[in-house]
């Protein structure tokens, strides 16, 4: 008897949780030809699985994964969004009013990701001028692209070499899957008009896709984003903010909260007109919520270890009536 054929593949087909609503991976949604052997955990977008005959037997281990708090559970359950990303594209759109603490927000979930973020700006056509200066502080990439003079095109590209995956994440109508398009040359995404009254998208694309470049990297189209809660972000928080911690540095209490307390270096920073004060609240806003999560999580942890133990305690019950009689 010959041993099963064993091959390892990108799951370019499977994608169980690919609309942005939907929760858990509902094994139906798997193509018919691939299935998943039950002990495996459920491959996302850009896994890697080892398959026996059509059977995912195993998913390899993620070098990055990016991933959310599942909007519909918020701090009981991650999402993940994708894995083995190398780059994200965090696609904001120039036709509407570009917001810095999103982006913020995004700039985190990323690094926490362990893929590099750079900003990407879209539709620079539309405007008079653009200052990318804006969004990143200078501790991020700001691409300005057109697709329709085609500016900023050739950069995003190159960041997308061979082997490598660059994700486009960003609100429907941002020009994702136009960019997608550019960049492979062809009309490989389908692209959906902006309503005219305030330039939102139509949630044209509802899965997650990887599409194959040339060159020999790849690109991740997604549906657009609504929210991006954040999990388990505290590092990511700390590296989207670096600027603020080499200011901090120059505290002179070392636990500075960069709030009224003498010697601050960062508060200085923003009298003087080096730091934005906007940015330094959007760090507190996000250190707070990445506070609050790990108290929920602490909190939901305990509550899981008590129904366990509520669990053991009755079957021992079962096991053994005699023990637990009263005299
Ligand atoms: N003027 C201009 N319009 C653009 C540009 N890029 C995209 N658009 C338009 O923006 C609209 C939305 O583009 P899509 O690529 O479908 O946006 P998306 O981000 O993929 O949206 P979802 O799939 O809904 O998440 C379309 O009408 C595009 O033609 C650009 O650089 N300049
Ligand atoms: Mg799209
Ligand atoms: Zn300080």
């Amino acid at each position: 008897m010959s041993p099963p054929s064993t091959a390892s593949s990108p799951s370019l087909a499977i994608d169980p949780a690919a609309s942005p609503a939907s929760t858990a991976a509902a094994p139906s949604s798997s193509p018919p030809s691939l299935e998943r052997a039950r002990h495996v955990a459920v491959p996302v977008t850009g896994d890697w699985v080892a398959l026996v005959d059509d059977v995912v037997v195993d998913v390899l281990p993620r070098w990055s994964t990016l991933s959310r708090a599942d909007p519909a559970e918020r701090v009981t359950a991650e999402q993940v969004l994708a894995a083995n990303v190398d780059v994200v594209a965090l696609v904001c759109p120039l036709d509407r009013p570009l917001s810095a603490n999103r982006v913020e927000r995004q700039l985190a979930a990323v690094w926490e990701s362990g893929a590099v973020p750079v900003v990407v700006l879209t539709k620079a056509d539309v405007v008079a001028s653009v200052d990318p200066s804006v969004v990143g502080a200078g501790t991020t990439d700001v691409l300005v692209t057109s697709a329709v003079t085609g500016a900023g095109i050739d950069e995003l590209r190159a960041l997308a070499t061979e082997g490598r995956t660059l994700a486009l994440l960003g609100p429907s109508g941002a020009g994702k899957s136009t960019l997608v398009n550019r960049l492979v040359g062809r009309d490989a995404q389908t692209i959906g008009a902006v309503r005219e009254q305030d330039a939102r998208g139509r949630h044209t694309t509802t899965a997650r896709e990887l599409v194959p470049l040339p060159g020999g990297g790849v690109l991740l189209d997604t549906p657009g984003l609504r929210s991006l809660g954040l999990w388990d972000a505290a590092d990511g928080i700390a590296a989207s903010f670096a600027d603020i911690a080499e200011l901090a540095a120059a505290c002179r209490f070392r636990d500075c909260r960069h709030d009224r307390e003498p010697g601050c270096a960062v508060t200085a920073a923003i009298a003087d007109g080096r730091l934005d004060g906007r940015r330094l609240a959007s760090f507190h806003k996000l250190e707070r919520e990445a506070a609050v999560f790990e108290l929920l999580q602490d909190e939901h942890a305990r509550r899981q270890a008590g129904r366990r133990f509520g669990r053991v305690v009755k079957e021992h019950k079962r096991l053994h009536p005699d023990r637990w009689r009263r005299e």
